[in-house]
């Protein structure tokens, strides 16, 4: 069962697919000091009673439920040409939205899941926006390890990768888990313009600009204004800095969409919510909202941002 779920995850464009058990994470304890420290600033629906109580114990979603099924999507495109518009953008945010790309394959594959038992099993998909840990869920399947900049890092993707769940009733022998391999190095730290990882493996959010320029809905602080320097959503810095993404060939041909977005003040400035929800509909930038958006090229501007602004 194990190597036909494979096959199918993998002929469906899947990096990576593996398995662990439903048991809950083992670093709950982080997560629950995490938010004791308000590292999660004002994204209050990852603090709710509820779903602390379901990323601590994933059987709460799915009694019954035995296995999880770890899968990972390379989104590693190669290099941006210096000063495009692309390269002031999170390389996750180049390309249409995962949430909706990736989803139809995710429920091909949950389909599948299912209809490999008589009667069938059930399952749930998980694709970033469920209460579940995904990282550390994906680190116990063997996908690979966290970094001390939070993300995971694969010794075949690097770090350029996406990660989604299948939470099934199926009981599945899971693979072993990936042992870290940060070693001594730093050089994520290092690589943070703001502090935002405050030690290893610990990250407050409210200095992070991939927050602050995504899911801050407020005035970016002013001190942090010369670290956004051009790079007006998201940010990569910690994971450019990963020694392990030389390991990492592109996996996928360049489809970046930033070029073809009406990326200007003054046209976002005239833009209503309607017309600025039907333009980047199919783009992660929809996140930030017209408003979030304005304020970010606003700011990458005054720090030198030189594209198709008038
Ligand atoms: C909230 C969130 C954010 C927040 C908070 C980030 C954070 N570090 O928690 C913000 C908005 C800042 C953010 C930013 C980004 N995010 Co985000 N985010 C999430 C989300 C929705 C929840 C993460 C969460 O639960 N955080 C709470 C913390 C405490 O949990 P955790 O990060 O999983 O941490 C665990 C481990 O670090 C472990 N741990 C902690 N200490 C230690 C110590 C040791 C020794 C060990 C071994 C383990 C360990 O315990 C923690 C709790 O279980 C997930 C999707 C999901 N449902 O999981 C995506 C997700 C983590 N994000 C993702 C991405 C791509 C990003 C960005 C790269 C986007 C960008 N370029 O701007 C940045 C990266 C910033 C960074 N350095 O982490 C991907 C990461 C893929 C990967 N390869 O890891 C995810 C998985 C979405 C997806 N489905 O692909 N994100
Ligand atoms: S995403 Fe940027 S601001 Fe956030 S921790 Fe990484 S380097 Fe720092």
């Amino acid at each position: 069962m194990k190597e036909k779920i494979r096959c199918r995850a993998q002929s469906l464009g899947f990096d990576d697919c593996r398995f662990t058990t439903s048991a809950p994470p083992e670093t709950g304890e982080h997560f629950l000091s995490w938010l004791g420290n308000s590292f999660h600033g004002e994204m209050e629906w990852i603090a709710r009673e509820r779903s602390i109580e379901l990323r601590l114990d994933p059987e709460k979603i799915l009694p019954g439920a035995k296995t999880i099924i770890c899968l990972a999507k390379s989104y590693y495109e190669g290099e941006a040409l210096e000063d495009s518009i692309e390269s002031c953008v999170a390389r996750y945010a180049r390309i249409p939205d995962y949430h909706k790309t990736l989803k139809p394959t995710l429920e091909q594959l949950t389909e599948y899941v299912n209809s490999l038992t008589s009667p069938a099993a059930n399952s749930l998909s998980f694709l970033d926006t469920g209460a579940i840990l995904e990282r550390d869920l994906s680190q116990r399947a063997g996908i690979g390890f966290i970094g001390k900049h939070n993300n995971l890092i694969s010794k075949k993707l690097g770090n350029w990768f996406f990660l989604a769940e299948i939470l099934t009733t199926l009981e599945i022998e899971a693979d072993l888990p990936e042992r870290n391999l940060c070693g001594s190095c730093q050089k994520c730290l290092d690589a943070c313009p703001t502090g935002a990882l405050t030690a290893p493996w610990v990250l407050d959010s409210r200095k992070c600009l991939s927050y602050l320029t995504i899911e801050n809905k407020r005035d970016i602080p002013k001190e942090y204004h010369s670290a956004v320097g051009t790079k007006f959503f998201g940010c990569d810095r910690c994971l450019e800095a990963c020694p392990w993404n030389k390991v990492a060939p592109p996996r996928n041909a360049l489809t970046s969409h930033i070029s073809e977005l009406p990326l200007s003040t003054k046209k976002l400035e005239q833009m209503d919510d309607a017309s600025f929800k039907k333009k980047f509909a199919s783009s992660p930038l929809l996140r930030a909202k017209r408003d979030g958006l304005l304020r970010n090229l606003l700011i990458a501007q005054k720090n030198g941002l030189n594209l198709p602004i008038e």
